[in-house]
């Protein structure tokens, strides 16, 4: 039996009109190498997006769970590679809820490592020219809420399952009303380097002993 990957993608928040990372996931194949790739929109809000993936893994049965979201500012597709327990709002989320300086899971570790191949993940985008790096920083908002919970309920209660979290830029079109300067990337770009990371999640079980890391 082929293999199943949950793809998810947030909804906009910060008073954005898109969020480039639900217009990339829904604009993913239906397959990927023998992977049947399912995918679900969750809500930029603390504690209720984390519980959307869950709903969604238990419907979906994967074996692989890629939740994606914008990284404005950042100028390539990054996936992360460590999400801390730890939440700290800067701006309210779509409930209003604005978390400063709370544990996610009072009981739990301190961080999770991603369980998919970062650097595996990253030299394929790479080798297909589009721009990624492993971040070692998944942030202190929604998405690492999100990350946190995503690896925590994947150690607790679906063994087996790998997980990870990956950010993208702004989409082009957000960028025509930012300020000059300001990174972003094309969704069809998007599209192409997520689906290439999956592929290389889908071929790698162990990661790649390659240098990746930084010099800070
Ligand atoms: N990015 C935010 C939350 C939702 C999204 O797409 C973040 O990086 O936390």
């Amino acid at each position: 039996m082929g293999r199943t990957i949950l793809v998810t993608g947030f909804q906009p928040f910060g008073g954005e009109r898109m969020n480039p990372a639900w217009e990339a996931v829904k604009r993913l194949p239906d397959a990927i190498a023998d992977a049947t790739v399912v995918k679900a929109e969750i809500p930029v809000v603390f504690g209720k997006a984390p519980e959307a993936v869950e709903a969604a893994i238990k419907e979906a049965q994967p074996d692989i769970v890629l939740c994606i979201g914008q990284a404005g500012g950042r100028a390539k597709i990054t996936p992360e590679f460590v999400a801390i327990n730890y939440a700290d709002a800067r701006i309210p989320d779509n409930d209003g809820n604005q978390p400063i300086a709370e544990r996610i899971e009072p009981e739990g570790p301190a961080a999770y490592f991603a369980t998919l191949p970062v650097k595996a993940m990253v030299q394929a985008m790479n080798e297909a020219g589009i721009p990624a790096e492993v971040s070692y920083t998944a942030g202190t908002y929604v998405c690492n809420d999100v990350m946190y919970e995503l690896l925590h309920m994947l150690a607790c209660r679906y063994p087996g399952v790998r997980g990870d979290f990956l950010h993208v830029p702004y989409a082009t079109e957000q960028a025509a009303h930012l300020p000059s300067g300001t990174p972003s990337m094309e969704i069809e770009t998007m599209v192409k380097g997520i689906t290439v990371a999956l592929e290389a999640a889908l071929a790698h079980d162990e990661d790649l002993a390659i240098a990746t890391g930084s010099t800070h």
